[in-house]
């Protein structure tokens, strides 16, 4: 197996920066090695990759993606092999997408699709959550056996989209306490359904039809409502690990800090979106252009701090994770759709190749350090969802997933600039980084460097995951 060095580089972990090299043997991280220590040991490589200026991270760990996903009468516009590599590109070396079960379907059928479509199409390694989208006894059961057979761990429940992956107080309650027994996590996207489907119906009977009114009908304090019954039924179910993804309101965060004061098992993801993108700038554009920033939840306005909030829940652990929630879709056709009626917009953003540069110019900004930035975007995902050490560190025995980013260099983000993911439009067009990926290694294999993808479609490896690593 080949042996590669990465030398004179800045390693960074979640809790510190050291000058030294890191020694890959095969697939995994064989040592790192003090400065001058190649040297008197004498230690050799087939290949030497010269790190000098650039800091040496863990690749990239992105726990909520969403690739070939039927949704909103379309399909997501990237496939496992398109946003495995545009995620490559991105220095994402651990993708966790959502296997999707609805009402009345079987979990384990839903599952081996989603299987068969990753299988053999992957650039970089990739796990699943499970998506309950009708809880039943059969459900119920099969939450069971993937955590004890398959390597699943989590999984999704849905307090909005009634008719759809809509689950009642009831049927969480049963999830949550079937959660409890075996150690998942409960992942929820919180957002109080009925009363938004009222408000859509309102708002459409008034004529109301523009992208806005998207954000207009999913007010903050509906998410800041589901957030705080979630709390309240992971409390009750036993206290099971609660994980609220998508979080874009002031309102639903003080709700997790408050139940983290208590003690509670309770975290959240935001993603970029929410840091960067609001309702002014971007949903209330002219004619139907805002609806490339349709997701739900929806962009926030942005007089009331809900950006600056979230930043500084990120500095303080009340978020966690930065995910993407990559959910793209094209304007041409898929968007489209919903021209004339804001509920038929497919919702979702694409953003898995940008989230390391994203929120690393948060590091550049002052709202994060430079090992923040490698914890919510690498390690804590990774411990949260029971794939670490082996991903989410650079340390001896881990998988060689490392990312060599350069500060020195800059990024901008766009179609006009060639992103890799299949999407027509960018919901970040013409943003612009202070740095870049200059070389990304998947389990000891570079899949890109000097602006070249060198991957390829397979090998990616499908990840069986522990139980979360991030409790009390
Ligand atoms: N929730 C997600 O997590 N992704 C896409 C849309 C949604 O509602
Ligand atoms: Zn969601
Ligand atoms: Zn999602």
């Amino acid at each position: 197996m080949a042996r590669t060095l990465i030398t004179n580089g800045t390693i960074v972990s979640a809790t510190g920066r050291t000058a030294g090299d890191v020694l890959v043997d095969g697939e995994t991280i064989a040592a790192i090695l003090a400065p001058g220590q190649v040297e008197a040991l004498g230690i050799t490589a087939d290949r030497t990759i010269d790190a000098t200026g650039k800091y040496v991270v863990p690749g990239g760990v992105d726990v909520h993606t969403h690739m070939e996903l039927p949704f909103g009468g379309t399909t997501a516009s990237d496939t496992f092999e398109t946003g495995t590599r545009a995620a490559a590109w991105g220095g994402v070396t651990t993708i966790v997408d959502f296997a999707v079960q609805q009402a009345g379907q079987n979990v384990y059928d839903c599952l081996s699709q989603w299987h068969a479509k990753a299988e053999g199409s992957c650039a970089v390694d990739y796990g699943f959550h499970q998506i309950i989208g009708g809880v039943d006894e059969e459900s119920l059961k099969a939450m069971t056996y993937l955590v004890d057979h398959e390597g699943i761990t989590s999984f999704k429940l849905f307090m909005a989209y009634p008719g759809v992956y809509y689950a009642d107080d009831g049927q969480i309650l049963r999830a949550m306490q079937n959660a409890s027994e075996s150690g998942a996590v409960i992942m929820m996207h919180a957002e109080n359904g009925i009363a938004i489907d009222v408000l859509v119906a309102q708002a459409i009977a008034r004529g109301e039809t523009d992208p806005m009114y998207h954000s207009l009908t999913r007010p903050a304090e509906l998410e800041g409502e589901a957030t705080h019954r979630a709390i309240q039924l992971a409390k009750v179910a036993g206290d099971v690990p609660l994980y609220i993804v998508h979080m874009s309101a002031s309102e639903a965060l003080e709700e997790v800090a408050e139940a983290q004061h208590r003690g509670q098992n309770v975290f959240a993801e935001t993603c970029p979106q929410y840091l960067y993108l609001t309702l002014e700038d971007q949903l209330m554009q002219p004619g139907f252009e805002g609806a490339k920033w349709v997701c739900s939840t929806p962009l926030r306005t942005k007089h009331e701090h809900h950006q600056s909030d979230l930043w500084k829940g990120l500095r303080t652990n009340e978020l966690a994770v930065v995910s993407t929630d990559h959910c793209p879709f094209c304007f041409k056709d898929q968007k489209e759709l919903g021209l004339g009626n804001f509920s038929k917009i497919p919702n979702g953003i694409g953003g898995v190749e940008h989230r390391m540069e994203l929120i690393y110019q948060g590091v550049v900004t002052g709202e994060l350090t430079l090992e923040r930035w490698v914890e919510t975007c690498s390690t804590t995902p990774a411990r949260m969802f029971g794939m670490y050490p082996r991903k989410g560190v650079i340390a001896p025995g881990s998988d060689a997933d490392i990312l060599i980013w350069d500060p020195g260099a800059t990024t901008t983000i766009g179609v006009e600039h060639k992103h890799h993911m299949n999407m027509d439009h960018s919901a970040y067009e013409g943003f612009q980084i202070d740095g870049k990926v200059d070389t990304v290694m998947s389990r000891g294999r570079v899949i890109v460097e000097h602006d070249t993808y060198t991957g390829a479609p397979g090998h990616g490896r499908f990840v069986e995951r522990g139980l979360s690593q991030y409790l009390r």
